[in-house]
């Protein structure tokens, strides 16, 4: 099995990577997520795996227990599948995760949980287990929202969280819309999904100070991102007093202390890592900053009471500055509490004791198909340092395989 893994792993390090950061830009319908999907394609393909697509870029591709798909047809949903008598027909259970990455991002988020899921498949037949129900595997795309802002853009088309008509709206920084990447229309793949189970590398220190090499998730924590437009009035920096500004950089600026020192009053999570300033000049006063908060809290009433301050101080801050501002909220995740006795039964008795559950402020797919009643739980392997979204984001390839191992016989319970 360590070869499997490692093969998959090696195959994906050098696609998209950056040779002067050595972190990811993996940004969906770009190239190098799409040779991505193709790999996946592939992989898929080399198993005999049923493979179905929806018209958002999603895949899922089917083991249907009844030994290797003779054929193989990649069929819309909307068509009925192969579906022999002797194939089991109850619902299924779905793996996987996503292939896109953030911006420089580390190799980690997403893929770890596509390849352990090709991975466990390969040692659920080297242990000759036949799923009594379909077992497949998923990519779900945009999950980071890098590229259009939406989080988990993939996963909610899917499930219908989001319609097409709303999302093909959505651009990026160039200006290009989802529309016009995508023809878009509708989705029934995750029709005969019953359960979902998504592996991922822990963004975060818990099993590591719990020395433990894989864990459960327990929730998600709610979380929303939101554009600040600041504006004020364009002028030259040299000859304009300083009494005499409307300087929208100086409201940004306060406003981003004044985050980072609520979210550390209440203990939650406030970043503003984007901005983007007009003209960009260096000798002139800015006529707009517009910036980007990523808030997050441990219940969805502590996140709106979080936004809710950030906004009101950064509205003060405006009326001294004689600046003006705009919120608008492009992204809301409300809180996910997984199903907790699938989580338990997933997590209870195993060779090396129960894996510890635990709580994230990450926001997965996993989150989305549960909001929209669809059983689901994550798996979370250990990563040394707990940084993510980062080139330095790692996890050691023993524990990988204790993933891989634990996804396996996750699926070998669930299916049986
Ligand atoms: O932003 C998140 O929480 C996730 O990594 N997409
Ligand atoms: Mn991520
Ligand atoms: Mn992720």
């Amino acid at each position: 099995m360590p070869d499997d893994f490692e093969r998959m792993w090696s195959d994906l390090a050098p696609i998209g990577r950056s040779a002067r950061t050595g972190g990811y830009f993996r940004q969906p319908f770009l190239s190098a997520e799409r040779e991505l999907a193709d790999w996946f394609l592939e992989q898929c393909v080399s198993r005999g795996l049923e493979v179905e697509t929806d018209a958002f870029g999603n895949v899922v591709a089917w083991w249907r227990g009844g030994g290797v798909v003779s054929h193989l047809r990649v069929h819309e949903p909307s068509e009925p599948g192969p579906k022999g008598d002797s194939l089991p027909t109850s619902a299924g259970i779905l793996t996987g995760s996503h292939l896109d990455s953030v911006l420089d991002g580390g190799a980690y988020d997403g893929p770890l949980g596509v390849v352990s899921a090709l991975a466990a498949i390969d040692e659920l037949r080297r242990r000759g287990f036949l799923p009594t129900r379909p077992i497949g595997v998923g990519v779900f795309v945009e999950e980071e929202g890098s590229r259009f802002g939406l989080a988990c853009l993939g996963s909610r088309l899917a499930t219908g969280a989001m319609s097409w008509e709303s999302a093909r709206e959505l651009s990026d920084r160039d200006g290009v819309r989802l529309g016009d990447v995508l023809e878009g229309g509708s989705s029934s793949l995750l029709a005969g999904v019953g359960t979902f189970v998504e592996l991922h590398v822990e963004q975060g220190r818990d099993l590591v100070d719990r020395a433990a090499a894989v864990g459960v998730a327990s929730e998600i924590w709610p979380h929303g991102r939101y554009r600040f437009d600041f504006a004020g009035q364009a002028n030259h920096a040299g000859t304009t007093r300083m009494v005499d500004r409307k300087d929208p950089m100086l409201t940004y600026a306060m406003t981003a202390l004044a985050a980072n020192k609520q979210a550390r009053l209440v203990d939650q999570r406030a970043t503003f890592g984007r901005i983007e300033v007009a003209p960009n000049g260096t000798n002139a006063v800015p006529s707009r900053v517009t910036a980007w908060l990523d808030a997050r809290a441990s219940s969805d009433a502590s996140l709106g009471d979080l936004v809710e301050t950030i906004t009101r101080q950064a509205l003060e801050r405006a009326e001294r500055d004689g600046t003006s501002l705009e919120v608008t909220a492009e992204s809301v995740s409300a809180s996910v509490a997984f199903d907790p006795a699938l989580a338990a039964a997933v997590a209870a008795d195993h060779a090396d004791g129960d894996w510890p559950i635990v709580p994230t402020a990450a926001g997965h797919d996993a989150g989305i198909l549960s909001a929209a009643g669809i059983p689901s739980a994550m798996l979370f392997v250990r990563n040394p340092t707990g940084i993510s979204h980062s080139p330095e984001e790692h996890a050691e390839v023993p524990d990988c395989l204790v993933g891989v191992h634990a996804l396996a016989d996750t699926l070998e319970r669930l299916a049986r």
